[in-house]
């Protein structure tokens, strides 16, 4: 079924893959509910021209004319908008774990797989856009080179990866976050794999990691393969 009002603002690379792990949700979001929509690609120097400075950061949704901007808005507003189609949130409390959820995962896992990932980054964005990305980044993280901000990095995978033990044990109950069907827990934590696989020079996870791996394959199987890439990186040691 096609639904030709609906624009996807997307950030992407040098090679016009989507990188952003707050855009991947709503790409598996907006597939959850059958909807199709029209990408557009913008790299990181593009977007305050492609909004006349309204918004600053993607995803940005454009439905009949109307654009809106975070994620979290984006996906509450699809189930508003497409009652009729399955539902992205079944109840209030299913929206508030996913938040929680999403809260957890921000603060124990983004800001260090960014200490690891923030030069490939960098390195894989649009020429044009690295001037940028390098003088905010920077900025962010208090005036260290990306270079001196992710030196050893591989001496900081083995806490990251202790870090995901609770992606694990609930993935050894069921096949998704969400238990037997995948919800926006799923779209979350995929979302943030796909951040890292878009980049990444050093593969996050330990070969033998196979609870993660199983459930990371039927992620990206979802919707008809949407999630798979050929330009994905690999996100497992050899
Ligand atoms: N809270 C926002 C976060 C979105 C966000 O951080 N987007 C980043 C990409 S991951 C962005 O657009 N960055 C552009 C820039 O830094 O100039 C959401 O959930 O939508």
């Amino acid at each position: 079924m096609t639904t030709p009002t609906l624009k996807l603002y997307e950030l992407v690379l040098a090679n016009g893959r989507s990188v952003s792990p707050y855009v991947w949700r709503i790409r598996y979001a907006l597939a959850h509910k059958g909807l199709n929509f029209e990408s557009v690609p913008l790299g990181f120097t593009d977007i305050p021209r492609a909004f006349g400075g309204e918004f600053k950061l993607v995803p940005v949704l454009e439905h009949d004319g109307k654009r809106m901007n975070e994620s979290w808005d984006i996906a509450a507003y699809l189930d508003r908008a497409f009652p009729d189609r399955p539902a992205l949130f079944a109840t209030p409390a299913e929206f508030a774990m996913a938040r929680l959820h999403d809260e957890w995962f921000a603060s124990v896992l983004m800001r260090p797989l960014f200490g690891v990932y923030a030069l490939d980054i960098h390195d894989a964005a649009r020429p044009e856009d690295r001037d940028y990305y390098r003088r905010t980044r920077e900025q962010r993280v208090k005036g260290v080179t990306l270079e001196a901000y992710t030196a050893g990095r591989e001496t900081r995978l083995p806490a990251i990866r202790l870090a995901l033990a609770p992606l694990r044990q609930q993935l050894a109950r069921h096949p998704f976050l969400g238990g037997e069907r995948p919800n926006y827990c799923d779209y979350v934590t995929l979302g943030a794999f796909h951040w890292v696989a878009s980049v990444a020079t050093v593969p996050l996870l330990a070969a033998d990691d196979q609870v993660l791996r199983d459930w990371l394959e039927r992620g990206l199987d979802l919707f008809g393969g949407v999630g798979r890439d050929p330009r994905m990186r690999a996100l497992f040691e050899p």
